[in-house]
C-alpha cells in the first residue's frame, strides 16, 4: 500500500521531455541505475547510456529520436519514453505523449529555455497529461529555487507547485525538505538519501514553504482551505491525496529538484509516479477507448532495426498482445505481431504476452507506422489520436552517390518517413528533383545520415532549386516553319504565330484562329503541343508563363505534312519568337508567417529586411502570451534557409509557415546572376 491509500496501479508508461540537453537522457540513465536495470550508470559525454544509442545521437551528443526503456520499482513495470528536447525532432515526442499516463518534464534553471519550456508545456497542457517538473542540474544551481520558479511560471497555465526545497550548504545544494512528508534527506551520491533532522532557519523555512504548497492544493480543496485558517494541521495522508488528485485532474505541476549525473532525487521522482500518476485505465478513459476484451495499442513509434527487423513500439491499453495476435489500424491491416519484446533503448528482448498497460515492441507489423492505433478486433478501432505533424520549413534535395542505389534509395524513403513523419519526400516533376522536406537544419542532416547508415545508401545534398520561371514584356508575331527534303517522304509544317504578353498568374493560354483550312483542323493539336514544348524551356532558361500564343496563319503540304512536322513547326516559332519579346525572370513570392517570443520580433524584423523581405505587420499571437507573429512577402530564394537564422535568433524556439503567394518580376543585378548560374549550369 502506498503512503496515501492508493496501491500500485500496475505498469505505467511516462514521458521524459523538456527543453533541449536539461538531462532527460541522463534522468533516464539514473532512473534506470537507480532502479536496477543497469550495473552503472553511464554518461552522455562518454556514449555509455541506453539512451541516444544510435549512432547519430551518439555522434551529435543529443537526442534525435525517442528512447524506451523499461524497468521496474517496488513490484511494477515502468517504461519511460525519453524524448528528445530539440524543437526539430518535436514529432518523436507529439507521437508518443498521447499514449502516456503522465509526462516528467526536465528543466533548468535557465531564462533562456523558458521559451521551449513553454512549447512543450502547451504540447501537454492541450493533450490533458498530467506531469510533474524536475528542476535538474541543481548542482549547478546559482539563484533560489523560488527565483527560478518565479522565472518559469510564464511558461506553464498550471501554478507550479513546489514540493521539494533544497538544504544549502553555502553556496551548494547539500539535500532537500520534501513538503509533504515533512522530512529532510541530505543528498548521497548513487545512493539513497540520508534522512536528517531539520533545525533552526531550515525548520522555519520548511514551514513556510509547507503552507504556501498548501495554500495551492487549497485553492481546489475546500475542507483543506478550512483547516488552513482555521490553523489545522492537516493530515498528513490528506495531503497526499490531494496532491496526487490535483496532479491527475491537472490543477497543479508538482515541482521535484535533482541531479541526474549523481541519481539525487531519483527515488523520491519514483515514488511520487507511482503514488501519483494515473494508471492505464484512467489514461484509456483520456483516450475514449471502449472498454473490451480486444487488444488495443498506439504505436508511439516505429524502427526498421539493422538486424531484427521492423519493431513497433505500442502501449497496451486493453486486452492482451501475444505472438500471432493480428492488429488492424484504420487505414488497413497492420499485420501480424511475430514476437513481443521487452525494450531498452535499442535492445529488444522477447518476452511473454503483454497485458494492458505495458509498453512493449511489436516485432514486424510492416503496416504500422508511428501514431497509429492497432486494435485486434473483427473491425479497425478509429484513430484514438491523430497527430499531424508540423508544417516542414527546410528542403534539402538528395541524390543517391551511386545510380545503382536509386530503387534503394525510394524505398529507404519509404522507411524513414514512416518512422518519422515529420519528413516528407517530394519529387518535382519539372525538374526531377528529390526533394526531402523536415523541421531544420539538424533533422535533416540526421535523416541523410540515416539514409548513409541505417539504411546503406550513401546519399549527397545541396539546396533544392528555386521554382523561377520567366514571362514576356511585348508582343510578336513570328512564323515557324519545319521543312525537311529527305528522299521520298518530305516534312512540311508551317505556322504564323501571335505571341502576347497576359497579366501575372494568367499561365498559358493557346488559340486557334485559323480560317479556311489553312491548317487543316486535325494538325492543330500537333501546333499547340509543339508551342507548349516550346515553353518548358524559355530564351532565360526557365518555364515560360503568362503569355498567349494564337496561330493566326501557315500553310500545309498534302503528302509532307504530318502531326510531328507541325509540333516542331510550333516549338520553332516559340524558339525563335520568344528572345524577340522582351522575356523577363519571374521569382515566387510567398506569404510567410513567423512565430517568436516578442523579445525577438524586433530581431525578426531585421532577419526579414535583410532577406528582401516585404514585412506586412505583426500582431500578438492568439492563445501565446509573451509571443508574436510577424507577416511578410518574401522570395522563395530568401526562404531557402530563414529557418536557421529565425532559430539561432530565438533560442531554438521560432518557427514559421509560408505559402505561395505571387510571381514577381525580378531585374538587374541579382537577375542576370541568377540566369548565368542557369546557363552555366546547363
Ligand atoms: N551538472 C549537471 N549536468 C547534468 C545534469 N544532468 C545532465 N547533465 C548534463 O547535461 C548535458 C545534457 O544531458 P542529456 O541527458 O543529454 O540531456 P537531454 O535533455 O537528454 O538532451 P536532448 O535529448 O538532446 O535534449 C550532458 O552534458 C549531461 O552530462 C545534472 O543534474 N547536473
Ligand atoms: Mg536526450
Amino acid at each position: 500500500m502506498g503512503q496515501n491509500g492508493t496501491g500500485p496501479k500496475g505498469p505505467r508508461c511516462i514521458a521524459l521531455v523538456g527543453p533541449f540537453q536539461s538531462g532527460k537522457t541522463t534522468l533516464l540513465e539514473a532512473i534506470l541505475a537507480r532502479t536496477g536495470a543497469i550495473q552503472r550508470q553511464g554518461t552522455v559525454e562518454a556514449g555509455t547510456t541506453v539512451g541516444d544509442a544510435g549512432k547519430e545521437a551518439r555522434s551529435h551528443k543529443m537526442s534525435v529520436e525517442v528512447t524506451v526503456a523499461t524497468t521496474s520499482f517496488m513490484g511494477d513495470s515502468y517504461t519511460f519514453i525519453d524524448c528528445p528536447g530539440s524543437i526539430e525532432f518535436i514529432h518523436d515526442m507529439r507521437a508518443a505523449l498521447p499514449a502516456v499516463d503522465a509526462a516528467v518534464v526536465v528543466c533548468e534553471a535557465d531564462e533562456k529555455k523558458v521559451p521551449q519550456l513553454q512549447l512543450i508545456l502547451r504540447e501537454l497542457e492541450g493533450l490533458n497529461i498530467p506531469h510533474f517538473l524536475f528542476l535538474n542540474k541543481i548542482d549547478k544551481a546559482d539563484k533560489r529555487v523560488r527565483e527560478t520558479l518565479k522565472l518559469l511560471q510564464p511558461a506553464s497555465r498550471l501554478p507550479l507547485l513546489l514540493r521539494q526545497i533544497p538544504i544549502w550548504n553555502g553556496e551548494l545544494i547539500a539535500g532537500f525538505v520534501d513538503l509533504a512528508l515533512e522530512r529532510a534527506f541530505v543528498y548521497k551520491e548513487a545512493s539513497p538519501s540520508e534522512v536528517i533532522e531539520l533545525k533552526g532557519q531550515d525548520l522555519d523555512r520548511e514551514k513556510e514553504a509547507r503552507f504556501t504548497m498548501l495554500e495551492t492544493l487549497a485553492d481546489h480543496d475546500d475542507e483543506l482551505m478550512e483547516q488552513l485558517l482555521e490553523d489545522i494541521q492537516p493530515p498528513r495522508d490528506k495531503v497526499f491525496d490531494d496532491l496526487a488528485k490535483e496532479l491527475r485532474e491537472r490543477q497543479v505541476v508538482p515541482v521535484l529538484l535533482g541531479v541526474a549525473t549523481r541519481q539525487n532525487g531519483i527515488l523520491r521522482l519514483m515514488k511520487a509516479l507511482r503514488h501519483e500518476a494515473p494508471g492505464v485505465a484512467e489514461t484509456a478513459a483520456r483516450l475514449g477507448v471502449k472498454a473490451g476484451n480486444d487488444a488495443l495499442a498506439l504505436v508511439l513509434k516505429t524502427f526498421h532495426t539493422a538486424h531484427g527487423g521492423k519493431m513497433s513500439i505500442g502501449r497496451v491499453l486493453a486486452g492482451q498482445v501475444g505472438d500471432g495476435t493480428t492488429f488492424h489500424t484504420p487505414h488497413g491491416d497492420a499485420g501480424r505481431v511475430s514476437g513481443v519484446f521487452k525494450v531498452m533503448g535499442q535492445h529488444f528482448e522477447k518476452r511473454a504476452p503483454a497485458t494492458a498497460g505495458e509498453t512493449v515492441a511489436f516485432g514486424k507489423l510492416d503496416g504500422a507506422k508511428t501514431g497509429d492505433t492497432v486494435s485486434a478486433g473483427k473491425q479497425a478501432v478509429p484513430a484514438l489520436v491523430e497527430v499531424k505533424p508540423y508544417a516542414p520549413v527546410l528542403a534539402h534535395a538528395v541524390q543517391a552517390k551511386e545510380r545503382k542505389d536509386d530503387v534503394k534509395l525510394g524505398a529507404a524513403f519509404t522507411k524513414l518517413t514512416e518512422e518519422d513523419p515529420s519528413l516528407s519526400v517530394v519529387h518535382n516533376a519539372e525538374n526531377h528533383e528529390v526533394v526531402i522536406w523536415g523541421q531544420g537544419e539538424m533533422h535533416l542532416r540526421v535523416a541523410a545520415e540515416r539514409l548513409s547508415d541505417r539504411y546503406a545508401v550513401p546519399v549527397s545534398t545541396r539546396a533544392p532549386t528555386v521554382g523561377y520561371k520567366e514571362t514576356i514584356r511585348k508582343p510578336v508575331t513570328v512564323r515557324g516553319r519545319h521543312k525537311k527534303q529527305s528522299g521520298g517522304h518530305g516534312q512540311f509544317g508551317d505556322t504564323m504565330l501571335e505571341i502576347k504578353p497576359l497579366p501575372r498568374g494568367s499561365g498559358f493560354k493557346f488559340e486557334d484562329r485559323i480560317t479556311g483550312g489553312v491548317v487543316p483542323r486535325n494538325y492543330i493539336p500537333a501546333v499547340e503541343e509543339g508551342v507548349v514544348d516550346g515553353l518548358k524551356h524559355g530564351p532565360l532558361g526557365f518555364p515560360v508563363v503568362d503569355l498567349s500564343v494564337a496561330l493566326i496563319d501557315g500553310s500545309y503540304h498534302t503528302v509532307d505534312s504530318s502531326d510531328m512536322a507541325f509540333h516542331i513547326a510550333g516549338r520553332v516559332g516559340m524558339q525563335e519568337g520568344l528572345p524577340q519579346c522582351q522575356p523577363v525572370l519571374l521569382e515566387p513570392i510567398h506569404e510567410v508567417e513567423i512565430v517568436c517570443p516578442s523579445e525577438a520580433t524586433a530581431k525578426m524584423n531585421a532577419i526579414l529586411s535583410s532577406r528582401r523581405g516585404q514585412i506586412l505587420g505583426f500582431d500578438a499571437r492568439e492563445g501565446w502570451p509573451g509571443w508574436d507573429v510577424v507577416k511578410a512577402q518574401m522570395a522563395e530564394a530568401e526562404i531557402g534557409d530563414l529557418i536557421i537564422e529565425v532559430r539561432s535568433a530565438t533560442a531554438g524556439v521560432g518557427s514559421f509557415t509560408f505559402k505561395f503567394d505571387h510571381m514577381a518580376e525580378l531585374t538587374g543585378r541579382m537577375a542576370d546572376q541568377i540566369i548565368a548560374a542557369r546557363r552555366a549550369a546547363e
